[in-house]
């Protein structure tokens, strides 16, 4: 049951020991504030280096690097859309945020991948508006691949935590 697969908790991504976790990078992929700066914080200075090299990335798609210091294997920096109303295809470039990680998690033979609640911070995006296109994008995924066998949707805080189990419990 791809229900077993998806989960969510409440944690700072940058402890996690999985595979890999997904930044909530912009499109410079140089770093920011947010979930983004703590991940260059734990990850170290090599990070940026790394990134410097990838040439940015356009919103709804994500590139990979290493670790460094983290105790994730890889990063996947995708870049979510800016909250502009709900008009502008926020939705499809968020689920294409997903999808796109996944696809790059697979391709490195991830067994466990941990997002972050892309766009719901900085970029505005409505935090249940976003965690359902979150479960059901990653549902899809779940049902279509083997790899990975495991998602955690992270939670930052209790009230994002609510959010997502809500969503986890209606898709289901
Ligand atoms: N672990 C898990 N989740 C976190 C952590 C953490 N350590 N820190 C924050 N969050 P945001 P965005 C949650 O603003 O909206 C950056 O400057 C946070 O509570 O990090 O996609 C980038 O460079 C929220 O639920 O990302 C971009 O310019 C979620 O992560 C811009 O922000 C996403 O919030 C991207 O904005």
């Amino acid at each position: 049951m791809s229900s077993e697969r998806l989960q969510v908790v409440q944690a700072d991504i940058t402890t996690l020991a999985v595979d890999a976790i997904v930044n909530a990078a912009n499109r410079s992929l140089l770093g920011g504030g947010g979930v983004d700066g703590a991940i260059h914080r734990a990850a170290g200075p090599d990070l940026l280096g790394e990134c410097r090299g990838l040439g940015g990335c356009p919103p709804g798609q994500a590139k990979l690097t290493g670790g460094h210091r983290l105790p994730a294997r890889f990063v996947i920096h995708a870049v979510g859309p800016v909250w502009n109303g709900g008009q502008q295809g926020e939705d499809e470039t968020l689920a294409s945020c997903y999808r796109a990680s996944l696809q790059l998690a697979e391709a490195h033979s991830c067994g466990s991948v941990a997002f972050p609640a892309i766009s719901t911070g900085i970029y505005g995006f409505p935090a249940d508006r976003a965690a359902a296109i979150a479960v059901a994008t990653c549902r899809a995924w779940l049902a279509a691949y083997d790899l990975p066998q495991t998602i955690t949707l992270v939670a930052f805080d209790a009230r994002s935590l609510m959010v997502l189990r809500s969503a986890l419990e209606k898709e289901a």
